[in-house]
């Protein structure tokens, strides 16, 4: 048990805070669908922090979303037993510590049958995340949403893990199917010009913004169907929308996804059998007007109907 208010275990957080969408705040998993937790851990941001406020501020913002999801023509709450889990009691001192704390409370829930929805927090925390996901389903295929490749070997000479390496480490361990990673909306400066060949060499399938430009988001949508087959982890960076519409991020990448095009993205992935999914990097210190976090809980917020429509269908 963490001492620290700021960054207490369980329920703690929701002194003051309410939880995502008003769904129960319970640690109670039976008979339980969905549970959406926090991960207010940015101590493996390179740049500018600040993501440790995220998931409150998420939540907060997801009390403007009405239930019904008019395009998608569903009420997840309808199908879906959703609970706010809480959030993971991070170390912010200590990634190995908070890495083996999100593994363990992420498995705790996935074990339960739930399905797991996460709010970062930095970009660190897919890395675990994938690692519970993995021990319950195998290896997973994943949609990498983001401005950043994030397979760097490291940022920081002789420390592996920070919020730029989840993936070159996940593929590593093989908790990613072969030929099942796929990034979209990867673009801006990077160190030099291996850093995309490197990434292309661990297995990705590497979507720029240019090619999604180029193509539109629905063709993009239509290779991820076809490539995919089998569980499906979502990972969902922020920083892939253009600053414009999310300015409240850590590392900001100019010429990115707009909010529309990332709805659509999401909604394409319809008919997958979405195991897991996270959004993660939504910094509020740097947002203007919380248009980041209100962003944010709406992907979220189309997760969930996601998640609804293949109960639906299910029966
Ligand atoms: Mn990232």
């Amino acid at each position: 048990m963490n001492e620290n208010p700021a960054f207490g275990d369980g329920l703690q957080p929701f002194m003051g805070i309410p939880s995502f969408m008003r769904q129960p705040a319970t640690r109670d998993l039976q008979g339980v669908d969905v549970a959406v937790m926090g991960i207010p851990y940015d101590s493996a941001t390179s740049h500018r922090s600040g993501t440790r406020f995220g998931p409150r501020k998420i939540r907060e913002m997801s009390l403007i979303i009405w239930g019904y999801n008019s395009t998608l023509n569903i009420r997840p709450t309808d199908h879906l037993n959703i609970v706010d889990y809480g959030d993971v009691s991070i170390i912010p001192t200590s990634i190995e510590h908070t890495m083996q704390a999100i593994t363990e409370t992420a498995s705790k829930v996935i074990q339960s049958g739930c399905t797991l929805i996460s709010l970062g927090g930095d970009h660190s925390t897919a890395l675990p995340l994938l690692r519970a996901h993995a021990k319950h389903y195998g290896p997973v295929n994943v949609v990498h949403i983001d401005a950043h490749i994030d397979t760097w070997e490291a940022e920081f000479e002789s420390v592996p893990y920070s919020h730029g390496t989840p993936f070159r480490y996940a593929l590593q361990e093989g908790l990613i199917r072969k030929d099942g990673y796929i990034q979209v909306g990867i673009r801006g400066p990077v160190s030099g010009e291996n850093d995309y060949a490197e990434a292309l060499a661990l297995g990705a399938r590497m979507i720029t913004i240019h090619e999604v430009m180029e193509k539109g988001i629905l063709a993009v949508v239509e290779e991820i169907q076809q490539r995919i087959q089998g569980p499906l982890y979502i990972s969902l960076d922020i920083d892939s929308a253009d600053p414009a519409y999310a300015p409240g991020t850590g590392t900001p990448e100019v010429g990115g996804l707009s909010s529309y095009q990332l709805l659509q993205l999401v909604r394409g992935l319809h008919g997958l059998d979405i195991i897991g999914a996270d959004v993660v990097e939504v910094s509020p210190p740097y947002d203007h007007g919380d248009i980041t976090s209100v962003l944010a809980a709406n992907l979220v917020f189309e997760y969930l109907s996601l998640l609804a429509l293949r109960k639906r269908d299910e029966k």
